[in-house]
């Protein structure tokens, strides 16, 4: 069984949050008092018991008040989750194999399969990213909360502790859209609907989440790890902590969508601009899935947790044809479900993260041209970054002929979010029209820019007392 008191709360619960800021730091040369400090640290770090109490309170908070029929107060939270990169192990003095070498490589070195852009100097590869990324950093920090200013408070508070131990390299501070775009991410759509439930944590399974992924999955050291004997002790109940900061050309993405509407008969060219939409994601905007909602939105649906997630491309026409939703369609190459027999337990991860940016401004949408730099400050968790992150963005998202096995005449294509190409001339999509499977749509250059990131190892909080701390 999983101990939900040693699991950091970000990685199985989720803190709740309207802000979150990501810090990036580097452990100064007096590692043995960052050690020291971090005795007093790792009290602040939210387990996986606490997150769970919150989200609850929460409910309840707004139970009572939505039977009350009053607006619920926002209730103060914050949480936090701590993460060290392979060079911050090494700093720090760990130099057990953690048995996963794409973590131990780090990010910068695969950022070229990845597919990320860059420069190639004397045969080495620099992507085009971040200059923070492209130094390393030892360690992360998520703090999230319900305002900018509780999350300050408790940043305050972890800087008081670790003194001069440490020095922040970056920050980036995301925050929920405002109004009717709250939990939409920066396209529109709206985002945090699937995620896999786990096996020792998530009790009640809503449809669609299909069986639940056994805790090795997501934990290093628990069951179904596929790496269970390559991992030294402290590294039990820690996962992988994928981060990438990647920007979002949204103008330019409403522009294609504009000059590009599905010429279905019956729909306005509006319409047929919203209908290339949900045909790249495999959701409308209200996140109604295509597989159930194929030709017309559904927002009753789409607020329907029993329902939103309750497909798997099972319809007897689904597997073999785009009729409902394209093979390449974000959602469904990022987690293909039936198109793998449901076989996807290994594939799967728990995706975290928050939108960072300002809203798009009236000149940006007139020149359909992005000047504020916006996106999502992704993250998420596995215990095999090979098997979860890595294999997802290079395998299936890169990778033009997955999902496998479907008629010959009709390429899936790129994944049209996140999807990277070497050429971009071959960034194309099949099936987006419906009524002509065959058709290839030629996308543009990516509309989501990798500008970094890293992966980290979110320690229990056992290790973080006894292996991280002295
Ligand atoms: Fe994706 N988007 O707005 O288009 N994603 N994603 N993602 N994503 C999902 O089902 C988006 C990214 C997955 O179980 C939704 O919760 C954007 C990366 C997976 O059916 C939407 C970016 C990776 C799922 C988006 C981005 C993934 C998923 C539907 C980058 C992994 C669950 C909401 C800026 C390598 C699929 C939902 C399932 C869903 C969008 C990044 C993976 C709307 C804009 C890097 C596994």
């Amino acid at each position: 069984p999983v101990n939900l008191s040693n699991v950091q709360g970000d990685i199985l619960a989720g803190i709740p949050k309207k802000f979150e800021t990501t810090i990036f730091f580097n452990i100064n040369n007096d590692v043995a008092a960052f050690r020291k400090h971090l005795t007093q640290v790792v009290p602040l770090i939210t387990t996986t018991t606490q997150a769970k109490g919150t989200r609850d309170s929460i409910l309840q908070h707004k139970q009572n008040a939505a039977a009350q029929g009053v607006q619920a107060a926002l209730l103060p939270v914050v949480g936090v989750t701590l993460g060290f990169s392979q060079l911050g192990l090494k700093k720090i003095g760990i130099n057990d194999s953690i048995g996963d070498p794409v973590f131990e490589q780090g990010q910068l070195k695969d950022a070229q399969h990845l597919g990320d852009k860059g420069t190639i100097t004397n045969g080495q590869f620099t992507p085009d990213w971040l200059p923070a990324f492209k130094n390393g950093v030892h360690g992360v920090f998520v703090i999230a909360g319900d305002s900018i200013i509780t999350i300050e408070a408790k940043i305050a508070e972890i800087k008081l502790k670790l003194g001069l131990t440490i020095t922040e390299v970056f920050r980036s501070t995301g925050n929920v859209r405002p109004g009717p775009e709250k939990g939409h991410e920066h396209f529109g759509f709206l985002d945090g609907i699937s995620n896999p439930a786990v096996k020792d944590f998530d009790t009640n399974p809503l449809p669609g989440q299909g069986t639940p992924v056994r805790p090795g999955i997501i934990l290093l050291g628990r069951e179904a790890d596929p790496n269970l004997a390559a991992r030294p002790s402290w590294a039990v109940e820690g996962s992988f902590l994928a981060f990438r900061y990647l920007s979002q050309l949204v103008p330019e993405f409403d522009q294609f969508l504009k000059k590009n509407p599905i010429p279905l008969p019956g729909l306005t060219p509006e319409q047929g601009s919203e209908f290339l939409g949900a045909r790249l994601v495999g959701r409308w905007k209200s996140g109604a899935p295509l597989d159930l909602a194929p030709l017309k939105d559904d927002p009753i649906l789409a607020a329907d947790p029993q329902r939103n997630n309750d497909f798997d491309y099972s319809f007897p026409e689904d597997l073999q044809t785009q009729d409902r939703c394209p093979f390449a369609a974000h959602v469904r190459k990022t987690n293909p479900r039936n198109d793998l027999q449901n076989n996807t337990e290994t594939r799967r991860i728990i995706r975290r993260g928050i939108p960072f940016g300002p809203e798009v401004t009236p000149s940006e949408a007139q020149q359909g041209k992005t000047t504020h730099d916006r996106g999502l400050l992704f993250r998420c968790y596995q215990s095999v970054l090979a098997n979860g992150f890595q294999f997802i963005q290079v395998s299936w998202a890169n990778n033009t002929g997955f999902p496998f096995g479907k008629p010959a005449d009709q390429v899936p294509g790129f994944d049209p979010i996140i999807g990277q190409a070497a050429d971009p001339a071959s960034r194309i999509m099949g099936g987006t029209n419906p009524q002509n499977a065959t058709a290839n749509l030629g996308l543009p250059a990516e509309w989501v820019v990798s500008k970094g990131g890293e992966y980290f190892f979110a320690p229990s909080i056992s290790a973080l007392k006894t292996t991280f701390a002295t």
